[in-house]
Formats: C-alpha cells, structure tokens, sequence
C-alpha cells in the first residue's frame, strides 16, 4: 500500500499501555492495507539482547540495537513500532538521530506512576518495593520524560481506541498513510 514507513518509538513506563498500544496500532495499520511490525521485549530481549539487563548501559545498548534494527526495517518499506521503556533521553536522541528527519516518530505513552503501580500486571513494581527486583524503573532507576515528543498519549484518561485513532490521526495529518 502507499504509505511512507518510519518507526514509532513508544516510550513509558512498565505498566503504562505501550504493548497494548502498539499491538492495537498494527491491527488498525492492517486495515488500512500497511504492512507493521512490532518490537518490542518479548521479540527482542530474549533473542537478540538476552545478553543485556537493566544497568544504564545494558539500556543503552539495548535502545541503540533496536534502533538500529529497526531502522532496517524501515528500509524495507515497514511502519515499525518499537515498545519499549526506553528511559533515557540521550539513547532516544542517539536513536533518533540515526534517522533522516521525519522517519522517527516519538510517542510519549504517559501514565502516572501511581496507575502503572495500582496495575502492575506483572506484580514487577511489587518486587521492586520489596527491593527483589533493583534497577527498575520508576522505584530504582529513573524515567525521563521525553521534552518534545511528536505525540503524547494519555493511556490513563482515555480508552484504547481513543489512543489508537490518535496515532492514526498523526499519521494521516503527516502523510504517513
Ligand atoms: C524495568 C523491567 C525491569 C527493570 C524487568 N526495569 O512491563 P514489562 O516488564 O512487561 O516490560 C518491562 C520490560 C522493560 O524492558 P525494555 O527493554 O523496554 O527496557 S529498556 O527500554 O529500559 O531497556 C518489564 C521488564 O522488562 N523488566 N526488569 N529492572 N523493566
């Protein structure tokens, strides 16, 4: 189909809706005839970087990877959609800036921490206050929020389809699809 690919980058926290975000945004991209791809941990930290955890540098190394890869998808002709925490501002810009303009899409997936604690679907923010789990995010290690993100998507306060026609609309207002 006619489409420009790029990749979406969501960022947010653990429990902020970034997986179900980005598997609804395929779903509604396939209606429209464009082909996508999900990255996100299940495909990738167990595969490509199971030799990485979650020290700042294993996060680094593991955001420029899939930024690489995902760029290679994007030579393919695909709209890729990379979840992940993504916390650091600098590995995103690094990411970003291996990108001709436009083709990089950054996606805030915003949620109060206190909503990601209360779902907590994994019962990982449970471990990680009962310090059984270190270097995670929001509780032991930091989340910086994105300054100038091309979106922002309130999970919280919206529903799912809400937050999906806001990515499509993005999309079709720049021309992407
Ligand atoms: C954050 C962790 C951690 C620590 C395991 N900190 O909600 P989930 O479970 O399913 O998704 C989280 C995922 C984060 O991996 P990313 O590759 O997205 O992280 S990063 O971009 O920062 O490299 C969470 C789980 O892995 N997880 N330990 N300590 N999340």
């Amino acid at each position: 189909n006619n489409h420009k690919s790029c990749v979406l980058w969501l960022t947010g926290l653990s429990g902020a809706g970034k997986s179900t975000l980005a598997i609804e945004v395929e779903r509604e991209l396939y209606k429209y005839g464009v082909r996508s791809y999900v990255l996100d941990g299940d495909n990738v930290r167990h595969g490509l970087n199971k030799d990485l955890g979650f020290s700042p540098d294993d996060r680094k190394e593991n955001i420029r990877r899939i930024g690489e890869v995902a760029k290679l998808f994007v030579d393919s002709g695909l709209v890729v959609i990379a979840s992940f925490i993504s916390p650091y501002k600098a590995d995103r810009d690094l990411v970003r800036s291996i990108y001709p303009d436009g083709d990089f899409i950054e996606v805030y997936v915003k949620c109060l921490i206190d909503i990601c604690e209360q779902r907590d679907p994994k019962g990982l923010y449970k471990m990680a206050r009962a310090g059984k789990l270190k270097d995670f995010t929001g509780i032991s290690a930091p989340y910086e929020e994105p300054i100038e993100p091309e979106l922002v998507i309130n999970s919280a306060n919206q529903d799912i389809n809400s937050s999906v026609e806001q990515v499509i609309t993005y999309l079709k207002q720049h021309k992407y699809i």
